[in-house]
């Protein structure tokens, strides 16, 4: 038995990656440490209406992340509700969080088919492609040297709309035509060479239906890209999974297999564990939550592409899914998806996280 295996085999296994046991008992465990100690980057969402009333949301996010993506501010809509008065203060607050909480920024989303600004339809329709051009460069341009991992496209498969090899029927699509994703790609390069350009997407995880169609219109979209030369960096995985639909460790982890072979990394970007189906005690519920992050958790970072995970906030108090518009459970309870509850304590979810970073290979 090595020392790293003799070290597992203790009840302080957690701590395999320190030297002394006895010094590790003095060490705080924290999921950035855990990761990086794996070669992994750990992070999560934040929005600045959250960051600036919280003070325990500041102190963990500075202990326990070593990456920030902004929720919100960075979507087109924010930034140029009017065509050509571009405002990047918001965006420029999430940055500076970041950097007195010594963070890396993720640039989420460069082009999305939501948060647009009313006037693009019609731009697009008249000047095509300049109005992605415009954008992107200025986006790229204004965050050069601060943030360089980026969602260049997001969510540009949805195969209920029927068009060919799957692709969303949005307005890029409708007015672009379907080399729109390889263009934003080109487009994001020329304005800043130094990034690593994702495309990230929702649905691909379960073995259901849906996520089944999308995995395989994603693996081909990648694969097409792939081939035309377009300068694409990795896949961003977003994560959002349902406690109850079904997942299979083998069929995710062949998906993963395809996406790396294809040389490309990989990113879980938004993860987080919607609980809405469950109608048993919280211990339950956070038990089932932190059961499927386990599984997930245990295929997603055994594949070597994948190079760091993001949670879509720390607490429950701020989820999406918890948000006044969006009540996604009926009993009153708040949804308990995120590795952190409302009073920042941490549960069983943060735990399986801690654990999953632990176990996983080092990069
Ligand atoms: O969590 C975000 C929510 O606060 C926003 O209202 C919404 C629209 O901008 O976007 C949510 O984040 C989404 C992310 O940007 C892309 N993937 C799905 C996320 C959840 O809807």
């Amino acid at each position: 038995m090595n020392r790293r295996q003799l070290l597992a085999a203790l009840p302080g296994a957690a701590m395999t990656a320190l030297p002394l046991v006895a010094e590790a008992q003095t060490v705080e465990r924290t999921l950035k440490g855990l990761a990086s100690a794996k070669g992994l980057l750990y992070g999560a969402a934040v929005a600045n209406w959250q960051s600036d009333r919280d003070a325990l949301l500041r102190r963990t996010f500075s202990r326990q992340c070593a990456a920030v993506v902004p929720e919100w501010e960075m979507k087109w809509g924010i930034i140029e509700g009017t065509r050509g008065q571009r405002n990047y203060s918001a965006p420029d607050r999430i940055v500076s969080f970041a950097s007195s909480h010594r963070l890396a920024v993720r640039g989420h989303p460069a082009i999305w088919h939501r948060n647009l600004p009313r006037w693009v339809d019609g731009a697009l329709k008249t000047e095509g492609e300049t109005v992605i051009v415009e954008h992107i460069r200025d986006l790229l341009t204004h965050y050069k040297g601060k943030i360089t991992s980026w969602d260049i496209v997001n969510e540009a498969i949805e195969p209920k709309d029927g068009q060919p090899d799957s692709l969303r029927n949005s307005v890029f699509l409708r007015h672009l035509g379907p080399d729109y994703i390889a263009r934003c790609f080109e487009i994001a390069a020329q304005a800043d060479p130094g990034i690593q350009a994702f495309y990230n997407e929702y649905g691909l995880y379960h073995n259901d239906a849906p996520d089944t169609a999308r995995r395989a219109a994603v693996l081909k979209l990648l694969a097409k890209l792939k081939s035309q030369g377009a300068p694409i960096y990795g896949l961003g995985i977003q994560g959002h999974l349902t406690v109850g639909r079904p997942f299979n460790p083998s069929t995710f982890a062949s998906f993963l297999r395809e996406v790396a072979a294809l040389g490309l990394k990989i990113m879980i970007t938004e993860l987080d564990i919607d609980d809405r189906r469950l109608t048993q005690t919280i211990s339950e519920r956070d038990r089932l939550v932190a059961e499927m992050a386990t599984q997930f958790l245990t295929v997603a970072l055994d594949e070597r592409a994948v190079e760091g995970l993001l949670t879509w906030g720390l607490s429950d108090k701020y989820s999406w899914l918890n948000s006044t518009t969006n009540q996604t459970r009926t009993d009153g309870t708040m949804n308990r998806c995120l590795p952190y509850d409302e009073k920042f304590d941490r549960k069983p979810f943060w735990f399986a996280l801690a654990d999953a970073f632990n176990r996983a290979p080092r990069r």
